[in-house]
């Protein structure tokens, strides 16, 4: 069967293809499966989306989404089933979360809720015979029960590498993804909901040999695609021995420059050194707030800014650009606190840094919070998860004072700017990933 993925862009600034169709359309070919991807531009026109997905000759349609990209692929889809009767299964976060309320717009059949390689395989097989994809694991069903999951795929080795020409990926900038999962309990976060999707069914966290993710570099080398790494993983260092082994043998056989990000509490002076010594030139943290009592109470990250203060300078020290992320709005957050947070950005004074109004993803815990305390407002689903405005009636924070810090970062940022580069941008935002350990 042919699986036409639709990739949905939602802002030119975010316009990187998602990793997660490149792994699946790797998965379903080689299982003897077609898999190709059409791309919805944010400036392209409705009609020649609907256009490009029709000359791509779908026997299914996949979309991965983000909560940010609902929105716009809830619309898409809808018109692209007016004009074409296609199967259309949702994949991804936010359907992974949020299955009923995508199963409930026009065109959806399916939803597949978590990992999505073997499940998608057994939806493809089974709608390629004419069944019923009733009681497929993962797979939720237009009108069905909530289905089981079966357990993630082990060895993470056993997968085939990301099919890149569904990739964006110009002047050889690869993008690698070596671990599934993240320990940590940030309540803020969509990542870590799939280690508590699977709780009960199997260990979501894992991580690919170093091995065979040489492997894949090198493939990429040989082919003169490989100018610089970005390790997309959620904590690139969490298991230091993993970390040092990789360090080691990237070190004897590859000389391309990497970036990765990574949580302060993950890090130390000697780990920092070693990366640096194998090539890696950038790591992006995040420090999200401000306010110690905002990250341990509102965040359920008890770390604190004395941390960020030593590890932005063992960074520095061992010849790594720093780049932070920072939130701004959360519940419960205070003007102050939301000062505070400008003021340790200020402070820091990272190479680059990205900060965004915080948006509650469904499935984090944060999410639940602000329903419990009717934060969120009636209209909540159908506000674009846009990082700027707030979608929240915050009890101490209106829209205005997320404002007057928001203009503030933006202002600092095209200040650091135009002293180092002389107001040439430093950078894509996409690389400035908004979340992070
Ligand atoms: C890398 C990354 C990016 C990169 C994307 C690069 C790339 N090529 O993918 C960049 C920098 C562009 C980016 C940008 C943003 N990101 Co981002 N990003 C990630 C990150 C760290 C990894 C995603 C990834 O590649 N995973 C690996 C793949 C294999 O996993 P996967 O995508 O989940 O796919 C599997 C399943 O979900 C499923 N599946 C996925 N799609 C489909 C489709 C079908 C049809 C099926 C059947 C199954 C299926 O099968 C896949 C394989 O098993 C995640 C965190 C995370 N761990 O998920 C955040 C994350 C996805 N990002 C997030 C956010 C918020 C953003 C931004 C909005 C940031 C901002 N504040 O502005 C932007 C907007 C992006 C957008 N268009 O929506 C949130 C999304 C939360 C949510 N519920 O929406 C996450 C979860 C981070 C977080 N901590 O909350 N991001
Ligand atoms: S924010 Fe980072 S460290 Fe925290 S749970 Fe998410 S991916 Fe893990």
């Amino acid at each position: 069967m042919r699986v036409v993925f639709l990739e949905v862009d939602t802002e030119s600034e975010w316009a990187m293809a998602s990793l997660g169709p490149a792994f699946l359309a790797a998965f379903l070919r080689e299982n003897g499966h077609e898999s190709v991807m059409v791309r919805a531009g944010i400036e392209m026109p409705d009609a020649d989306v609907v256009k490009m997905v029709r000359a791509a000759a779908p026997g299914l349609l996949g979309v991965s989404m983000t909560t940010r990209q609902w929105l716009r692929g809830r619309h898409l889809v809808g018109l692209i089933r007016k004009e074409l009767n296609i199967p259309v299964v949702a994949g991804g976060l936010h359907p992974t979360f949020s299955p009923e309320e995508v199963l409930a717009a026009p065109g959806f059949d399916f939803a597949c809720l978590g990992e999505g390689e073997e499940a998608l395989l057994d939806l493809v097989n089974t709608l390629a015979v004419g069944g019923s994809a009733h009681g497929l694991a993962n797979i939720y069903v237009k009108g069905g029960f909530r289905p089981v999951l079966r357990k993630p795929v082990e060895p993470l080795d056993s997968l085939p590498f990301a099919a890149r020409d569904l990739l964006d990926e110009p002047n050889g900038v690869v993008q690698i993804s070596t671990q599934r999962g993240c320990p940590f309990p940030c309540t803020y976060c969509g990542a870590r909901m799939f280690n508590e999707l699977y709780e009960g069914t199997a260990e979501y966290g894992r991580r690919r040999s170093q091995e065979n993710v040489l492997a894949e570099l090198r493939l990429l080398r040989d082919a003169g695609k490989l100018n610089y790494v970005i390790f997309l993983d959620d904590t690139f260092t969490i298991h230091h021995p993993w970390v040092k082994e990789f360090c080691r043998l990237y070190k004897e056989e590859f000389r391309t420059p990497f970036c990765l990000h990574a949580r302060v509490e993950t890090v130390n002076e000697k780990m920092l050194h070693m990366l640096a010594d194998a090539g890696c030139d950038q790591i992006t943290y995040g420090v999200e707030s401000g306010s110690e009592r905002v990250r341990r109470e509102v965040m359920h990250r008890p770390v604190t800014n004395q941390r960020f203060r030593d590890v932005f300078r063992w960074t520095r020290e061992a010849g790594i650009r720093v780049i932070s992320n920072y939130m701004l709005g959360l519940p419960g957050e205070t003007k102050a606190e939301l000062e505070e947070t400008y003021a340790l950005a200020e402070e820091l004074d990272s190479f680059d840094f990205g900060f965004f109004v915080f948006y509650p993803y469904p499935g984090t815990q944060l999410f639940t919070t602000c329903r419990e305390k009717g934060y969120l407002p009636p209209d909540y689903l159908v506000r674009p998860a846009n990082h700027r405005e707030t979608i929240l009636l915050l009890p101490d924070l209106t829209q205005r004072d997320i404002d007057a810090v928001y203009d503030r970062f933006t202002e600092l940022r095209v200040k650091r700017e135009r002293a180092r580069w002389g107001g040439v941008p430093l950078m894509d935002h996409a690389y400035v990933v908004a979340r992070s350990g």
